[in-house]
């Protein structure tokens, strides 16, 4: 049986991972050749994106992959989304990306027509988005008009192929762009941005270009490997790899934020979808992922950073058992409360928006991360649920993918909050979305089963089922009570 060899390069806001995948008729095997860390830099004007280290990093991965696998057939490259480069004429970087949790757009969201931008766009105003960053720009005088955007895949796939896209599924987290496939003229015009700005869209499956010859000389390449656009977006990946045989599932991708929602065949952009705070990005095979942002693994590494004396981190396994032993529900927060989406001293802000809330307070390290893993369990849960009644589509069980796969709390506590199974894995849903849309195509619904199945045949996953709690529906009222208990 014949295998292929794909490279996925998958980018995540704390690290980076280069991951080899060599794919059969019915499985996939993947090895890592490289793993970094992803690391913002605070300079004078804000948080940047350390690009040529994420770039130098990309290229000895490249280096090592092909060295080990002899042959590369594709490379696909994903990465969070919202964040862009800009790059000027002759393909020269404009400087370094802004980091999506720099304090420049603060309180700019709130001037924007959310109304007239959810139909147009699907996408409700959050900080971090697209639109705002740009904004932010306009007022400084910074966006040079020359200018062309490229998300953060977009922008090595240019430094890598010379060639400068926007990749469907990263293009719709912008807020400037019609879910129904092509750049909202309206929203970039209403705002008084540049049309040049936005580059060609393609999607995922399509062949972005070849290593440019200067890439294929410096690793010593035989010949030009194709880079291919996959689901960019690194959460579309996830969604793609979601082990399912068919329709009739939520998912939460939980890793630094979890998405949480259900795939649609088409925008939902009603009042009642703007009012609950669901996006519609755009999915492989022509899905749309109706889905609620939620910070999530964030504010458990933030209280790490916090614990952490001369370097040591606590070990966060030791932690999650310590807060198994600790009773439920007792202290509930918000997770998306704007104090714990800022960095700095989380446990303190835990407990000051429990106290705030008339709550008990959380103070030791086990009490704090109870609180945190309780609070997403019932977020997933809220939220799966509002995804399946604000889009009319059943949800008879939640896949979670991507790093929280692994915290056994968390998905158990998921399972009990949302009265339905758990299906947990593929922890690296990302890297395997990345790499199955390379072989088996992202453009139609045939081959996103195609990805599926091969993912459903090769990945491990833990099935939770739901234990009857009388605790939870109680639990349940509250959380939904504290959402939007603003400061
Ligand atoms: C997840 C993710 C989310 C996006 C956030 C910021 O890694 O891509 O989907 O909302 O990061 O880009």
């Amino acid at each position: 049986m014949s295998t292929d060899t794909y490279l996925a390069v998958d980018l995540g806001a704390t690290s980076g991972r280069v991951i080899l995948g060599r794919v059969g008729e019915r499985s996939v095997t993947t090895a890592t050749v490289a793993r970094f860390a992803n690391e913002p830099l605070a300079w004078p004007d804000g948080l940047h994106w350390n690009l040529p280290a994420i770039y130098r990093h990309v290229l000895d991965g490249i280096r090592r992959a092909v060295a080990d696998a002899g042959e590369v057939r594709s490379i696909g490259i994903d990465s969070w989304g919202v964040d862009y480069g800009l790059v000027g004429p002759g393909g020269r970087l404009l400087g370094l990306p802004y980091h999506y949790r720099d304090a420049r757009t603060r309180g700019l969201a709130a001037e924007l027509d959310e109304a007239a931008l959810y139909r147009r766009t699907g996408v409700p105003n959050q900080e971090i988005n697209t639109l705002t960053q740009l904004l932010a720009e306009q007022r400084a005088g910074t966006l040079d008009p020359s200018a062309r955007l490229g998300f953060v895949a977009d922008l090595l796939a240019h430094l890598l192929t010379g060639r400068l896209a926007a990749e469907r599924t990263l293009a719709s987290t912008s807020q400037l762009f019609d879910p129904a496939g092509h750049w909202s003229d309206e929203a970039i015009a209403a705002h008084g941005l540049p049309r040049r700005l936005f580059p060609d869209p393609l999607g995922p499956g399509d062949v972005v270009g070849e290593l440019r010859a200067g890439v294929v000389d410096e690793l010593g390449l035989g010949a030009p490997v194709p880079v291919t656009a996959v689901a960019a977006h690194d959460t579309a990946s996830a969604v793609a790899a979601i082990p399912a045989a068919g329709p009739g599932f939520a998912y939460v991708s939980c890793g630094t934020w979890a998405l949480v929602g259900v795939e649609v065949d088409r925008p939902i952009r009603t009042e009642a979808s703007r009012a609950a705070g669901f996006t519609n990005e755009l999915g492989a095979g022509g899905a749309v992922r109706y889905q609620k942002n939620v910070t999530a693994l964030w504010i458990l590494s933030e209280c790490l950073r916090a614990w952490s004396h001369g370097g040591e981190r606590p070990d966060l396994t030791e932690l999650l058992a310590a807060a198994a032993g600790q009773p439920g529900y007792v202290s509930l927060a918000d997770p998306d409360a704007p104090e714990l989406t800022r960095p700095g001293d989380m446990p303190a802000k835990v407990a000051r928006f429990c106290r705030r809330t008339g709550q008990p307070v959380p103070v030791t390290p086990a009490q704090i991360v109870r609180c945190v893993v309780d609070s997403l369990a019932l977020a997933f849960a809220h939220y799966a649920d509002e995804a399946a009644r604000l889009s009319g589509s059943p949800a008879g069980v939640v896949h979670l993918v991507g790093g929280g796969a692994n915290n056994t709390l968390l998905c158990r506590l998921t399972a009990d909050a949302a009265g339905r199974p758990v299906v947990a894995g593929p922890a690296e849903a990302t890297a395997l979305g990345n790499l199955l849309v390379q072989a088996r195509g992202g453009r139609t619904a045939d081959e996103l089963a195609a990805v599926r199945a091969l993912s459903a045949a090769s990945a491990r996953t833990v099935r939770y089922e739901p234990r009857a709690d009388p605790a939870v529906a109680a639990a349940r009222e509250r959380f939904a009570a504290l959402l939007g208990a603003a400061a």
